[in-house]
């Protein structure tokens, strides 16, 4: 094929592809690019029939087939409308902050099965009243609303993308701004602005009234704006009342970063130095080819079955990706044996390490506050997914309760990373010739969100070998911090570095990233145990043995959940074991799974500090609660403004017992970032994972009679002429 024009073609598409993009992406986050015009937020969201795109590819999406089917465009029109004639909204219900599906109680939904009537059809709705937060459950079938409360706890539901349009437009209107854009010599059209949630802190501003923050960037000569921050002009905008309520310019003195190598846009980036070297990287193009087709299948427009593993997958606007009903095939029995009832992200948490007036309050909780969904945009084909992979929509409510499609949100693909399954070869000197080896073929399923400037793409990836895979990766833009120096040769000793100079006047601050993973484990049934198997070291008497020491694994059961708060460390190891305690093995053992966590890092911020307080989930790694299926959301149903009266951390100061019921873990992933020059102007991906791995699950190893690979089955495909 010849080189360059396939490579002409190839950013022809990505030109074309990135315009698709930006058209998605206007509604989302920012402020067009092409200046400050007012942009009422019913714009932003056109009517019900202009968004609801039905796509041939998947017909039975829009059908409802399983009680854990989310709702369809067409039963979200109904909840509207149900709430248009209920009572206390009058003809016009407030705006809706969330709504989804309402699970039908898990007992129904073990007991039900294909062929079966569904349970009855009801949403959860959460909609904001003069600063109040109205908790709804509608049923579709009787068309009534069938719980209806006020919530008394702090925070406010997650924010509308309205909310954050019209918080937007507020600088835009205000003289002072004006003022502090002109003495900065910027013409309004330059001036983009993004909308960081303000926390809470207990300060007098924040009683009684949802605020934001507003900070604004030169985007002039660049679409990394974020890199351009217009340092220290932060305002607090009351989102009810439309209004600026604190204003703060500092930072007069301290250039706007320049535009010059922030650009990260394909068609904009030259792939040629002035020197004349081409400095794209010497790479062929490389693709995983299935000549037969996939090996899964997507039943009902939700049920995925590939290889032993059977799975019900699902969009939600605040987890983003659910994966509910997990199970595997015993390869002895051939019975589909329960792994989890649920899984998804539960909440993240992301704090800044920077005192400063426009930085302190930047600790974001993103699935509670904006939607990790929400801000899912659609996945770019051929390179957020490989060429065989599979795509589903999501289908949400905006504020005004007309549905919406977040289409390609979710993709699925069987991955061949040319890792090995299980191998041995033997050595010639036993008398054997053996060469046995098996390829790892794994099934994901990916969701990537845009929360701002950060991107987060969530993994889950299934092996036949019974393990599950949690992958977390992170890229998208840094969020920086505009200094006075170029250089660090000229930064003042006592000057306060909250993060290494990546770039000419551009600090990376120092942050973390924390993902809470809310896992209900259903090993074998709902009747569960969680299990520390202790590896301590034993020290051998005197003239026993040439050895001083060995290692010994001790279980201890967790009685209660002030037993399974487990904060990791290296030199007090364990196993952390679900086991089911009246499934045993042939050999006796339990049934498991155990959680096996890869690198990860713990939050250092003080307890009583009120991101922490509010964020106590991430006090240890590894939580396990009695299942209560209103304890979904670890910072809290309510987190945005919350004072973390209602997480993780207080449900499991009752104490309540854990041992032999059904059980849910929380793992939480997280990780340290102090940037670096790579990571301008935009990330390459971080990647952090943990492991759901069986143990004593299986009889024995359940891919010994996985076949190898054979050359015949493994056709070349070759190019075929087509233009
Ligand atoms: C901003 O200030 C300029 C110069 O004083 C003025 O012409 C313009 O109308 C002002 N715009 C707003 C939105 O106040
Ligand atoms: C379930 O959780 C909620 C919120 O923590 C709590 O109010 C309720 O009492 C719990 N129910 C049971 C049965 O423990
Ligand atoms: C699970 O345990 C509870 C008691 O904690 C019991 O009431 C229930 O019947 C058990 N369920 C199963 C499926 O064994
Ligand atoms: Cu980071």
């Amino acid at each position: 094929m010849d080189g360059p024009s396939s490579r002409l073609r190839f950013s022809l598409f990505i030109v074309f592809f990135s315009f698709v993009l930006f058209f998605v992406f206007i509604p989302s986050w920012y402020r067009p690019l092409d200046g400050p015009k007012q942009v009422r937020p019913k714009q932003l969201f056109p009517s019900s029939k202009s968004r609801i795109r039905k796509t041939k590819s998947h017909p039975s999406s829009q059908a409802v087939h399983h009680p854990l089917d989310p709702l369809t465009a067409e039963e979200i029109v109904r909840v509207r409308s149900i709430l248009r004639s209920h009572p206390p909204f009058g003809s016009s219900p407030p705006p809706i902050h969330s709504l989804s599906l309402h699970e039908p109680e898990k007992a129904d939904v073990l007991a039900w099965k294909k062929g079966d009537p569904l349970p009855p059809r009801r949403a959860f709705v959460l909609a904001l009243s003069d600063g109040r937060t109205h908790e709804l459950v509608v049923d579709l079938g009787s068309g009534r609303v069938a719980a209806h409360s006020v919530e008394s706890g702090s925070g406010y539901p997650p924010l509308t993308m309205e909310d954050l349009a019209a918080a937007l437009e507020v600088p835009f209107t205000s003289a002072e701004f004006n003022e502090s854009i002109l003495a900065r010599g910027l013409p309004m059209s330059d001036v983009t602005c993004i909308p960081p949630s303000a926390g809470w802190y207990g300060r007098a501003v924040e009683e009684k009234r949802r605020v934001i923050k507003i900070q604004c960037f030169d985007q002039k000569g660049t679409s990394n704006f974020y890199m351009r921050p217009i340092e220290g002009l932060t305002m607090t905008v009351d989102i009810d009342r439309r209004e600026i309520v604190e204003f703060s310019d500092s930072g007069r003195g301290i250039p706007i970063p320049k535009s010059a190598g922030t650009e990260y846009r394909y068609g904009s980036i030259e792939g040629e130095e002035e020197d004349g070297r081409d400095t794209a990287l010497p790479l062929k193009p490389i693709s995983i080819e299935q000549p037969d087709g996939p090996s899964f299948t997507v039943e009902d427009g939700h049920i995925v079955k590939w290889a032993n593993w059977e799975f019900h997958l699902r969009a939600d606007h605040r987890a983003g990706l659910v994966i509910s009903r997990a199970g595997v095939r015993d390869p002895g029995s051939g019975a589909l044996r329960s792994v989890m009832y649920k899984g998804f992200v539960s909440e993240l948490f992301v704090p800044y390490m920077d005192p400063d007036e426009g930085w302190y309050f930047k600790t974001y909780m993103d699935a509670g506050e904006y939607g990790m969904g929400t801000m899912a945009m659609s996945l770019v084909p051929l390179n957020d997914c490989p060429r065989n992979a599979y795509y589903m929509d999501g289908t949400f409510a905006a504020s005004d309760g007309t549905p919406y499609v977040q289409s390609n949100m979710i993709c699925l693909f069987e991955r061949y990373a040319g890792d090995i399954g299980w191998r041995h070869s033997e050595t010639p000197i036993t008398g054997f010739e053996i060469r046995e080896s098996r390829p790892k073929v794994t099934l994901v399923a990916r969701m990537a969100s845009s929360v701002g400037n950060y991107d987060y793409i969530f993994d889950w990836e299934f092996q036949t070998d019974g393990l599950i895979r949690v992958k977390v990766s992170l890229s998208g833009m840094l969020m920086v911090k505009g200094v006075p120096f170029a250089d660090m040769k000229n930064v003042p000793g006592k000057y306060e570095m909250t993060g290494p100079l990546v770039s000419e006047n551009v600090i990376g601050v120092v942050h973390d990233h924390f993902m809470t993973f809310h896992l209900d484990m259903d090993i074998d049934g709902p009747n569960n145990s969680f299990v520390d198997v202790r590896l301590e070291k034993e020290e051998t008497p005197p003239g026993r043995s040439p050895r001083k020491s060995y290692l010994k694994a001790k279980r201890r059961v967790a009685r209660t959940e002030g037993d399974a708060k487990i904060k990791l460390k290296l030199y007090d190891p364990s196993e952390f074991h679900v086991v089911n305690p009246s499934r045993l093995s042939r050999l006796g053992n339990p049934s498991g799974y155990k959680v096996v966590p890869g690198g990860n890092a713990a939050s250092l911020l003080d307890h009583d500090d009120p991101p922490q307080l509010r964020n106590a989930f991430t006090n240890n790694q590894i939580w396990v609660t009695p299942y209560n299926r209103s304890e979904q959301w670890a910072g809290g149903l309510l987190v945005y403004q919350s004072r973390g009266d209602d997480t993780l951390a207080t449900w499991s100061e009752r104490n309540r017992p854990i041992d032999d019921r059904d059980i849910v873990l929380w793992y939480t992933l997280g990780t340290h970032h102090v940037p670096c020059q790579e990571d301008f102007p935009v990330m390459p991906t971080v990647q952090l994972s943990f492991d759901l791995k069986p143990v004593n699950f299986f009889d024995s190893n359940p891919i010994l009679r996985a076949a190898p690979n054979f050359e015949n089955d493994l056709p070349v495909c070759k190019m075929v002429a087509s233009s």
